[in-house]
């Protein structure tokens, strides 16, 4: 009986152990809107870790330059700022979408067509580096 405890407990650490990580779901870059240079791409980043994690770099092989960046309302206009980093507190997430906290793109260095994919890194405090595929979606007209 105290056997099968401990492999209980050994196992339940091993799991935990097992779930240090970042998870980042729900990727999209938009293409550019018809003469422009600059677009946003938007995912969510779901710390499993037992720490607070900062997004503090962000790279695309298909752009030449990316920032991270929050939108706020100032004076009741909307405006976007960069910002040096992203935290993610321990066991919760964060989604960068429209209107808020985004992936800033610059400058494409390849032809952009929906349907197909970019390459994003991301950089975070913990060392940790994902690098993703991230679908090109069309930008929804208003
Ligand atoms: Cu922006």
């Amino acid at each position: 009986m105290v056997k099968f405890i401990l492999l209980v407990v050994v196992t339940v650490i091993g799991f935990a152990a097992n779930s240090t990580e970042l998870i980042v779901t729900d990727g999209q870059v938009r293409v550019p809107m018809p003469g422009r240079t600059v677009t946003a791409g938007y995912f969510t980043i779901q710390n499993n870790t037992t720490e607070s994690v900062r997004l503090t770099a962000v790279k695309s092989s298909a752009f030449e330059r990316a920032e991270l960046h929050q939108h706020s309302h100032q004076d009741g206009v909307m405006r976007m700022e960069q910002v040096t980093h992203i935290a993610i507190d321990a066991n919760t997430s964060v989604t960068l979408q429209p209107g808020g906290l985004h992936l800033m793109l610059f400058d494409p260095v390849q032809p952009l067509l929906a349907g197909e994919s970019v390459m994003v890194s991301l950089s975070f405090s913990n060392g940790q580096q994902l690098d993703l595929s991230m679908p090109l979606t069309e930008m929804p007209r208003r």
